[in-house]
């Protein structure tokens, strides 16, 4: 059984049992001239994040265990989104730079061209901030067998911490790459990752992904 060096304990995990979850890693999000850099963001500090997820896909890709992507957003008339997350997002629906702001079938909804799922990977469309609601995420998990996730994704703080604690409720061990997870705020970015792993790992593990790479690799 594989075993990773993370915190607050090693983390053991079964390959026929874990996917790779990699969060709205979408352009609305990471591209310069973008949604997220329109609202005063750096996209460097979530940029930062492509390089190391490229690394850890293709050596996820190598063992053929599940990949899942998700992003967040919502159908064109806005039926599936809350008054009260538009009252909070104006600019979800409106024109951007890379068509309707998080609007499913826009150029900006779908994920960066380095980390575009291939054929056979799943994609989750999410109109939340966690994977699991209003989402067919925990059928595709229990067909698959899968009781482990490795999290990725963008933001820590944000659509990664809400789904790791929606998962850590359902029964499911989380483990989390710092360096695959990232934040537009750094002192988010800290303390997301602190509180995940705090209190004995109160939601899950927190490691690093050259080490989760060398542990699939074994
Ligand atoms: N994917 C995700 O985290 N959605 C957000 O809106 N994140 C922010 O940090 N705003």
């Amino acid at each position: 059984m594989p075993t990773v060096d993370a915190r607050p304990t090693s983390f053991d995990f079964d390959l026929d049992t874990t996917a790779l979850l990699v969060i709205d890693m979408q352009r609305d999000f990471l591209l310069p001239g973008g949604f997220g850099e329109s609202l005063g963001n750096d996209v460097s500090q979530l940029r930062r994040t492509i390089a190391p997820l490229e690394s850890l896909l293709a050596a996820w890709r190598a063992t053929g265990m599940p990949i899942i992507h998700t992003r967040e957003g919502h159908k064109p008339d806005l039926s599936d989104c809350p008054p009260a997350k538009l009252k909070r997002g104006p600019m979800i629906g409106q024109a951007g730079r890379f068509g309707r702001v998080l609007i499913r079938g826009e150029y900006g909804h779908d994920i960066i061209d380095e980390l575009q799922p291939l054929d056979g990977e799943i994609v989750i469309d999410k109109p939340g901030k966690g994977a699991f609601y209003a989402t067919e995420l925990s059928e595709t998990l229990e067909k698959n067998g899968i009781t482990s996730l490795v999290v990725t994704g963008v933001t820590t703080e944000v659509c990664v911490h809400t789904t790791v604690r929606e998962a850590n409720d359902r029964g499911y061990e989380c483990l989390v790459p710092a360096d695959c997870v990232g934040s537009y705020f750094p002192e988010f970015q800290q303390v997301g990752l602190e509180m995940i792993a705090a209190q004995g790992g109160i939601f899950g593990w927190v490691a690093e992904s050259p080490a989760v790479i060398a542990a699939i690799q074994e």
